[in-house]
C-alpha cells in the first residue's frame, strides 16, 4: 500500500551536519520526498505533536530538546512507507538500534535520537497535518518509479 509518512531530523541532526545523510538514506531506499521544510518549532506546536508524553518524566526535557534549534521536516511517500521508515530509523533508544539503521549507526542515546517518524498511519495523518498546509504537500511522478515499484 503506498501511504504517506511524517519524518523530522531533530535539532541534533541539524546540528551534528548530518541533514544530508539522513536524507541521502531516505532518497536511496525509494522513499519519495512530497514536502520539506526547515523550522524551530513553538512550544506550542511541540506541545501538541508529544501530547502522548504528557505528565511523563522525560516531557519536558523533550520539549526543551525538541525546541532548541531548527529541525528539518518531511513528507515521504512509499509502499508502506510509516513501517518502513521507522525500520529504517531503529529502535527509539539509540543502544538498541540495529547497526544499518540510522539510529543504530549516527546516534547513542535516546534523548539525542536525530529522528523521529510517525508510528502508525493514524499518526503519520495527524503529525503531516500538524506541520504541513495542503499546498507545501507536492504531487508528481518520479521517473524511477515504474522501476521501484510493480507499477
Ligand atoms: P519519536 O517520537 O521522537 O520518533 O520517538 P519514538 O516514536 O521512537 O519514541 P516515543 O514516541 O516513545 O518517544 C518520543 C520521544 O521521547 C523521547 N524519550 C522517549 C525519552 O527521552 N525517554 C524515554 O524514556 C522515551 C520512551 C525520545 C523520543
Amino acid at each position: 500500500m503506498i501511504e504517506k509518512t511524517f519524518m523530522m531530523i531533530k535539532p541534533d541532526g541539524v546540528q551534528r551536519g548530518i541533514v544530508g545523510k539522513i536524507i541521502q538514506r531516505l532518497e536511496d531506499r525509494g522513499l519519495k520526498i512530497c514536502a520539506m521544510k526547515m523550522m524551530k518549532i513553538p512550544k506550542e506546536l511541540a506541545e501538541r505533536h508529544y501530547q502522548e508524553h504528557k505528565g511523563k518524566g522525560f516531557y519536558n526535557p523533550l520539549l526543551d530538546y525538541i525546541t532548541s534549534g531548527p529541525v528539518v521536516c518531511m513528507v515521504l511517500e512509499g509502499e508502506n512507507a510509516v513501517a518502513a521508515s521507522r525500520a529504517m530509523m531503529g529502535k527509539t533508544n539509540p543502544q538498541d538500534a540495529s547497526p544499518g539503521t540510522i539510529r543504530g549507526d549516527l546516534a547513542q542515546v535516546t534523548g539525542r535520537n536525530i529522528v523521529h517518524g510517525s508510528d502508525s498511519s493514524e499518526s503519520a495523518k495527524r503529525e503531516i497535518n500538524l506541520f504541513f498546509n495542503d499546498y507545501e504537500i507536492q504531487k508528481y511522478e518520479k521517473i524511477d518509479e515504474a522501476w521501484l515499484l510493480e507499477k
